[in-house]
């Protein structure tokens, strides 16, 4: 570019930072009389990237260059997805509530009532504009690498939603190695790159590492233009199946042996120590049905632990890709003027999507599977044609403390690890805050560090308002969260329902996991949900009710009349009752003689 061009691209920053001075009342994310160049954003997002997989957030997984941006910047400990993919990434795009965005259920899950009703479309409608679109207006390079699952006809791909650049996955899951999908009636993953559907995938392809490349070709491409870029960097790993390179499987053989239980007292402690977690936190309870790992045969114990070292292999793998990108930012100068966004999109699978497809022999889905998924034998595990997921012992241990897991909206399915760094962070480095956040807050958020404003109309129709709040004041330092003691958040996915405001969560789950009814939790006395409170504050029931029911009003809740959940209580073993000392039976302890009663039998 020459000198006139850069004077030029100059005086249009400032004319964009004087159009957010009109916007924003009181813009607290000042950067324009530091620099003269907005900050680059950089969402990364870890599919199904549990709340304790990062080092920084007490795992033992090896994740240097996710931590380097911990340290660089703030975690997070209270912060909110929804339970399942699409829902949360509909949130983060459009700032708005699913039911409204189209996303009140997942495409893959709508029920018969839900049909053809507005706001459960199953991918972001039309109701709603995105975040690279409106940062797209304001003047940003907008590119996209990884997993959309929000659409795939012509109008709902990336590109038709405010992308300039992608190469995307368009469905929730595949293969990481081809385009190998999991059912006869939809076999082959959908890619689009920059808005063209592809006919094959690139050579030597491998998702993680392509879509780096992808993404800092996009990069590399536009530099010399001096425009900032937002990338959202979706990536698939470590969702199952597990595939990984060879040189990725062994980094961790034999260390999960010991066993879940181990493993999360282990991540609890660190998470003690670091702050992450306060020094009394109990576990949350090991699932009903989850065996104690000590009364397995050491053998079972490591052909389940080799799931768990495959996983962990997985999120390495993604942490080195993330080194990659950061790496290229550092050599081009632009890592220090670029704001990370790092979280996981719900909590860890512990659903066993597999069967849930192709676990029924005689089906259709289950001779699929046969024929394409039949790389079985544990050494094979991680190739093309294997599907390991690593099941509910290991998705408990990802989400160390919390109770459950993905689908569920238990802690443990929507509470996740966050990490925030980069120029519009004025905290101290390395620091953590408990401050109530929400994924959808990251529209406003982001709208204010780059200058841009949400608009209140599209096309002459009204533009549904924001339901999150902005960072702003938080990351300045200025304020401890974005939400007062009276500001709610609330959640329904599949018929579960929930609500927190201050510390307070009330929940509604379908059965085993929930009861079928309302239950009451302090989450700042008991984040991991071990004691339901609601016999004993029925007022507080009340009162988190009647918000909870505003909230579906508001927002056009229609509970659906088939659920995924709905028949999980005949598959379950039965729950221990809650009332200790019933039925007797398993209560009975060994008689034991009265000593000198007791003799060696007769010669
Ligand atoms: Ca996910």
């Amino acid at each position: 570019m020459n000198q006139n061009g850069r004077a030029f691209s100059r005086m249009q920053r400032v004319l964009g930072i004087v159009a957010m001075g009109l916007v924003l009342a009181a813009p607290s994310i000042a950067f324009a009389e530091e620099t003269a160049r907005r900050p680059n954003i950089v969402i990364i997002l870890g599919d199904d990237l549990g709340f304790a997989d990062m080092g920084a957030f007490g795992s033992e997984i090896k994740t240097p260059n996710l931590d380097s941006l911990a340290n660089d910047g703030v975690r997070f400990t209270n912060f909110y997805t929804h339970a399942s993919c699409s829902p949360t990434r509909s949130m983060l795009l459009s700032g708005v509530d699913t039911h409204v965005n189209g996303l009140g259920n997942m495409d893959e899950w709508i029920a018969p009532n839900q049909r053809g009703i507005p706001g459960y479309e199953g991918y972001l409608n039309n109701q709603v504009t995105t975040l690279p679109q409106l940062l797209k207006d304001a003047g940003y390079h907008t590119y996209m690498v990884g997993k959309w699952h929000m659409g795939k006809a012509p109008d709902q791909i990336p590109a038709a939603r405010g992308f300039e650049r992608d190469f995307s996955l368009l469905d929730g899951a595949g293969s990481y190695w081809d385009m190998t999908n999991f059912t006869g009636a939809a076999p082959k993953s959908v890619f689009t790159e920059d808005g063209r559907y592809l006919t094959r995938l690139p050579d030597n392809y491998y998702a993680t590492k392509t879509y780096t490349d992808k993404l800092i070709g996009f990069i590399e491409a536009n530099r010399s233009d001096g425009k900032p870029f937002f990338a959202y960097v979706s990536h698939q790993a470590p969702h199952d199946p597990f595939h990984l390179p060879q040189e990725w499987r062994t980094r961790h053989i034999g260390e999960y042996d010991k066993g879940w239980d181990a493993v999360r007292q282990e991540r609890l402690k660190r998470q003690v120590e670091f702050g992450i977690m306060p020094a009394d936190t109990k576990l949350a309870e090991r699932m009903w049905f989850l065996p104690d790992p000590i009364v397995l045969a050491p053998a079972a114990r490591a052909i389940l632990g080799k799931k768990m070292e495959l996983y962990a292999g997985m999120v390495e793998n993604l942490d080195f890709h993330v080194g990659r990108l950061i790496d290229y930012l550092k050599k081009i100068g632009e890592y220090e003027n670029t704001v990370f966004l790092v979280f996981g999109d719900n909590g860890a699978e512990g659903n066993d999507l597999f069967a849930q497809i192709a676990g029924k022999p005689g089906t259709r889905d289950f001779l699929f599977a046969a024929i394409n998924w039949s790389q079985t034998h544990p050494n094979a595990w991680g190739d093309p044609g294997s599907y390991v997921s690593y099941g509910p012992m290991w998705a408990q241990v990802s989400m160390t403390p919390f109770s459950q897991y993905k689908g569920w909206l238990a802690e443990g399915g929507i509470r996740n690890a966050l990490v925030v760094s980069g120029p519009a962070v004025k905290r101290p480095k390395g620091s953590i805050n408990g401050g109530l956040m929400h994924v959808a807050d990251m529209m406003p958020t982001l709208l204010e560090i780059a200058g841009g404003s949400y608009p209140q109309t599209l096309n002459g129709r009204a533009l549904p308002a924001l339901s999150g709040k902005s960072w702003g004041q938080m990351l300045a330092g200025q304020v401890e969260s974005p939400r007062t003691e009276q500001d709610y958040l609330a959640w329904e996915i599949f018929g579960n329902r929930a609500v927190r405001q201050g510390n307070w969560k009330l929940r509604w789950q379908y059965k085993p996991f929930g009861k079928g009814d309302w239950e009451l939790f302090n989450l700042k006395a008991d984040p991991a949900e071990r004691n339901n409170l609601a016999a004993e504050h029925p007022d507080k029931v009340q009162a988190l009710l009647a918000l909870w029911d505003s909230y579906a009003r508001t927002n056009n809740v229609i509970l659906p009349s088939r659920s995924v959940f709905e028949t999980l209580e005949d598959v379950l073993p039965q729950r221990v009752p809650d009332d200790t000392g019933y039925p007797p039976l398993i209560y009975k302890k060994q008689f034991v003689p009265p000593k000198e009663m007791t003799a060696d039998p007769k010669p």
